[in-house]
């Protein structure tokens, strides 16, 4: 019903609500895992929304997604075999598929209803989907970490919900001990990692789990994103033991990647320089992460 769609008090941030205009209600269901609602907002396009929190609209995810996905892959020569964990709607595959050196993309989301309706909703992004690369394994990610392969992957993105809920443990340090496990020597990670602004412990508590797990490097980037809370997103870059990677200057710049821009599927928002600008912290910022 419209009404249960107003307002969710959530104590990622109490109190605060961004609102959109709703057009029209375009699905509304329950999976075991969460609530699912799509719906049409007068100036952001189409909407997902998992609990009652916004996890993409047509008009920015471009933003969080072609982020989440290049700042990893780009910081990394050749990368081969990358492992997403949640995407559900499709969107970092859609990324992934324009770097021609990888060959294989595993995905591990735990919400088979996401997936059914993005491809019902967000074409745009259930086209990732359709890369012949693409394995999907739907399950829990700390499951499926668990059974994976050791030390094969270049390359791995978690592109999950906010921890409470079915992504609680996709932020503890048992989880980050089986991604370093997976991850070849000097392979990378990039981890969906909240807001400045808003989860400054949560942040700290994740660096200083990384910098404990990751023997390589550990860097924290933000960039833009108007409907998350807040209007920003972090990322936490790790990379493992071994090759050393300068997660601050791309060694694999996408401007470069043959077809990876072509026409009809053109980047809306990462390029080298925004690669670059997204280290950059703030003052505040600074001093609250440097002694994690
Ligand atoms: N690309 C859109 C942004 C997302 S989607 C996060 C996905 O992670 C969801 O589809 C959810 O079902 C999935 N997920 C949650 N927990 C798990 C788990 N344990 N295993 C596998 N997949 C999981 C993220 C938006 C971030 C919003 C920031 N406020």
């Amino acid at each position: 019903k419209a009404s249960k769609v107003q307002y969710y008090n959530n104590p990622m941030w109490p109190g605060e609500a961004h609102s959109l205009k709703v057009e029209k209600i375009l699905y509304q269901g329950k999976s075991p895992y969460q609530e699912v609602l799509v719906f049409e907002s007068s100036t952001y396009g189409k909407v997902l929304v998992l609990d009652g929190i916004v996890q993409l609209t047509d008009k920015d995810e471009c933003a969080y997604q072609e982020m989440i996905t290049h700042l990893p892959l780009c910081s990394i020569p050749s990368p081969k075999k990358v492992l997403v964990i949640g995407g559900g709607d499709g969107g970092v595959l859609r990324e992934i598929s324009r770097h021609g050196s990888v060959e294989s993309i595993d995905i591990c989301e735990i919400d088979q209803l996401v997936i059914d309706v993005c491809k019902d909703f967000f074409p745009q992004l259930s086209v990732g989907f359709e890369d012949p690369r693409v394995q999907l394994h739907v399950g829990d990610a700390v499951e499926f970490l668990r059974n994976a392969p050791e030390g094969t992957h270049d390359a791995i993105i978690v592109d999950s919900s906010d921890p409470i809920g079915p992504a609680q443990e996709l932020v503890e340090k048992p989880f980050f001990d089986t991604i370093a496990r997976a991850l070849r020597p000097g392979g990378v990670l990039c981890n969906q990692a909240e807001s400045m602004w808003l989860h400054t412990h949560l942040i700290q508590d994740m660096l200083s789990i990384c910098r404990e797990t990751f023997k390589g490097s550990v860097h924290y980037a933000w960039t833009s994103v108007p409907t998350y809370p807040s209007g920003v997103i972090g990322f936490l870059l790790c990379s493992k033991e071994g090759p050393p990677v300068n997660f601050l200057t791309p060694i694999n710049p996408i401007e470069k990647l043959e077809g990876a821009t072509k026409a009809g599927r053109e980047i809306r928002f990462y390029n080298s320089e925004m690669h670059r600008a997204a280290f950059v912290l703030p003052t505040f910022a600074k001093k609250e992460l440097e002694a994690y």
